[in-house]
């Protein structure tokens, strides 16, 4: 059965989606200025009717002054300006929060400097209309990554594989950053609690997702290194995603023995 606004899929059983609403497009940046134009430019075209919302955490390169003149020619584009750099996870959080206090219907992540190809956000909306959590993944058939080092893939599959196996999460790309979510499901993740960053803040949230039944479905995509800027992450980051993941998956375990033993 479908009401004309719902879709079905084979993988749902059945279950109705309601329509998606107004997408916000978060990204989130920190010395991005070589980047932020071309990137909502990009966005701006390749999705028109979505909106954008650069969430800037006081780059010292000064990033949020030309966020701020993108914003005064455009009416599809805000500027949050955050107090200074508190990392991915927070700037993200504080976006969905402004999206769902301005009633977005997805709220989308999206890194600033191209790897995430904003002409690919129309297949990833289109899936969203018969899912609660699209990721673009890299790690599925026909998803794929440019221009990075042997050693980069090898740390990015593994540590997919790695939560995949510690987490039992049925997904190839747990900590790629580039996701659309639609409001509903953001509001049952109990955002509140999430206090992790980076690579460990896209596990997290993916996490939950499963958890609390959400169908989430991944989506191949091309991600493309940055030419522009430096890369964030820094080894702290990765260290976070490894000793949480761990701590999580060995939760988990000892929470199924002591179920079976009750
Ligand atoms: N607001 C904010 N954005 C950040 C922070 N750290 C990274 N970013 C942004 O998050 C996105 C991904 O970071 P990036 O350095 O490209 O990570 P990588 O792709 O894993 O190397 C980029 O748009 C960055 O500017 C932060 O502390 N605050
Ligand atoms: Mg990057």
């Amino acid at each position: 059965m479908n009401d004309g606004d719902g879709t079905l899929d084979a993988n749902t059983q059945g279950r109705q989606f309601g329509p998606l609403g107004t997408a916000l497009v978060i990204i989130p940046t920190y010395n991005e200025a070589e980047n932020i134009k071309t990137i909502v430019g990009r966005v701006r075209k390749a999705v028109p009717e979505a909106h954008v919302l650069i969430a800037d955490d006081n780059s010292p390169d000064g990033t949020g002054k030309l966020a701020d003149e993108l914003a005064a020619e455009d009416d599809h584009v805000q500027v949050m300006h955050r107090k200074g750099k508190e990392g991915l996870g927070a700037a993200y959080l504080a976006g969905f929060r402004w999206g769902m206090e301005h009633d977005y219907g997805v709220l989308i992540e999206m890194d600033a400097d191209g790897s995430h190809q904003p002409e690919e956000l129309p297949r990833l909306l289109t899936a969203l209309k018969s899912a609660d959590l699209v990721l673009g993944s890299r790690w599925v058939p026909g998803g794929r990554v440019v221009n990075w080092p042997k050693s980069r893939e090898f740390i990015s599959r593994g540590g997919s594989l790695y939560s995949r196996i510690a987490l039992d999460l049925p997904l190839r790309d747990i900590t790629g950053g580039y996701r659309a979510f639609r409001r509903e499901t953001l509001e049952g993740l109990g955002l509140d609690e999430v206090a992790s960053q980076g690579y460990c803040f896209q596990v997290d949230l993916a996490r939950r997702a499963v958890r609390a039944g959400y169908h989430v479905v991944e989506v191949p995509i091309t991600f493309v290194e940055r030419e522009l800027g430096d890369s964030k992450m820094s080894k702290n980051i990765l260290i976070e995603a490894l000793w949480r993941v761990t701590a999580w998956g060995a939760g988990d375990r000892v929470a199924k023995l002591k179920g079976k033993r009750a």
